[in-house]
């Protein structure tokens, strides 16, 4: 390996963190059930434990994303908690998830319902997650809706547009000077007709609307079939509206697999037009990434060990990516040189790069192997496997 592809992959790797989501390591599953496994999450304790175990070994991952609903149940009165826990397991609270998707009042919607009771019960909990994401500082307060309607001609498409600008606009207007709001977009699932931020236009327009602390926040497996994420990331990019992303990997819907298992490629482009727009323009994209996974098969911890590597891999790959060469190939449209000169980094080997930053920073070089020496998953196990196996009967 030449000297130069090193430093720019440890560069790169100094720079990459990825944030883990605390339901990542709970026992989910489908809609058509879940399989239990004994040394799930239990607790936001376990959850905190958990996150804080894969930094150790990764030493990318020094924030942990929580859904307030899940993991802050009784709002501000649960901070002092969420702090002691951080501080105990070496992991910072990251960004604030509301939940305004699954109480029974929002059956047709949260802040797109006609009711105006209920628009007003899901726009409080959001300034409930900024007022929490302040108490603990946290910068980015990340709402998905699952607003829509399931036939045509059931509701007012524009009427909910308003109704969503009305409540983005007022979240915004609550957020101290440091926070962002970040809009996820989703095509469809829950809703299958129509879903009110349904692609990265109507999340671009109503961040727009929202203010300029508001960005959109890209979830991977939140496209059609075949769409060109990464051009996606482009425009984003070009209009400064990116805010952070969700990393998962699909074949089919929202499959929530793990990242680069089925498309390392589109990951690999998704990172290389970031580090291609911070070479060109010597601008810092300050962009969020975070994993958004929840197995029901491979082992929680296995799995996000695995996906944090993967995301390094990638991101390192994408990092030496030959920029000056790329630029003017593009320009003579030397189309099969430009396409190799990206291809050639994508399949170089980064892995003895990484270990060797690995190394150096005190890490284990194999974060799955250690993870497996370490004995962790049997303790837990021991710990959790009473507790998770009421769940089996709650959830059989
Ligand atoms: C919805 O599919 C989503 O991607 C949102 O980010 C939620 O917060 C998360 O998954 C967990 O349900
Ligand atoms: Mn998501």
């Amino acid at each position: 390996m030449t000297e130069k592809l090193e430093v720019l992959i440890h560069r790169a790797l100094d720079n990459f963190n990825i944030e883990l989501p605390s339901w990542g390591f709970a026992n989910t599953g489908t809609r058509f059930g879940k399989f239990i496994q004994l040394a799930a999450a239990v607790t936001v304790e376990d959850k905190f434990s958990d996150a804080g175990q894969v930094h150790a070994l990764t030493g990318a991952c020094p924030t942990v994303a929580l859904h307030v609903q899940w993991d802050l149940p009784n709002g501000l009165k649960d901070v002092a908690q969420v702090e002691r826990l951080a501080e105990k397991y070496g992991v910072q609270p990251g960004s604030i998830n509301p939940n305004v998707f699954q109480d029974q009042e929002y059956k047709y919607g949260s802040v797109g319902n006609p009711d105006p009771a209920i628009r007003k019960r899901a726009l409080d909990h959001i300034l409930d997650c900024v007022a929490i994401a302040q108490a603990l500082e946290c910068r980015d307060v990340s709402p998905w809706f699952a607003d829509g309607s399931n036939y045509p001609g059931t509701q007012s498409i524009r009427n909910r547009i308003g109704w969503f600008e009305e409540a983005l606009k007022t979240v915004h207007a609550g957020l101290s000077p440091k926070q962002r709001l970040l809009i996820e977009y989703k095509p469809f699932e829950p809703a299958f007709y129509h879903t009110d931020v349904a692609d990265w236009g109507m999340a671009f327009l109503l961040a727009r609307n929202a203010g300029p602390q508001a960005y959109v926040l890209v979830d991977t497996g939140h496209h059609y079939q075949a769409q060109n994420i990464e051009q996606i990331v482009a425009w984003l990019l070009h209009h400064g509206m990116i805010g952070g992303f969700h990393f998962n990997d699909r074949r089919y819907a929202d499959d929530d697999l793990t990242l680069g298992s089925i498309d390392p490629y589109q990951i690999f482009r998704i990172f290389h037009e970031i580090h291609n727009y911070a070479w060109e323009t010597g601008a810092f994209a300050d962009v969020a990434y975070m994993v958004d996974q929840s197995h029901n098969l491979k082992g929680k911890m296995e799995a996000m060990i695995q996906t944090v590597c993967t995301a390094q891999e990638l991101y390192a790959k994408a990092a030496i990516v030959d920029h000056a060469r790329l630029a003017s190939l593009q320009q003579s449209c030397s189309l099969v040189e430009a396409e190799e000169t990206l291809r050639c980094a994508f399949w170089y080997d980064v892995r003895p790069a990484i270990r060797e930053w690995r190394r150096s920073h005190g890490l284990p070089e194999d974060p799955m192997q250690a993870f497996r020496d370490s004995g962790y998953l049997e303790r837990i196990t021991a710990e959790r496997k009473e507790r998770n196996a009421v769940s089996v009967t709650t959830y059989a």
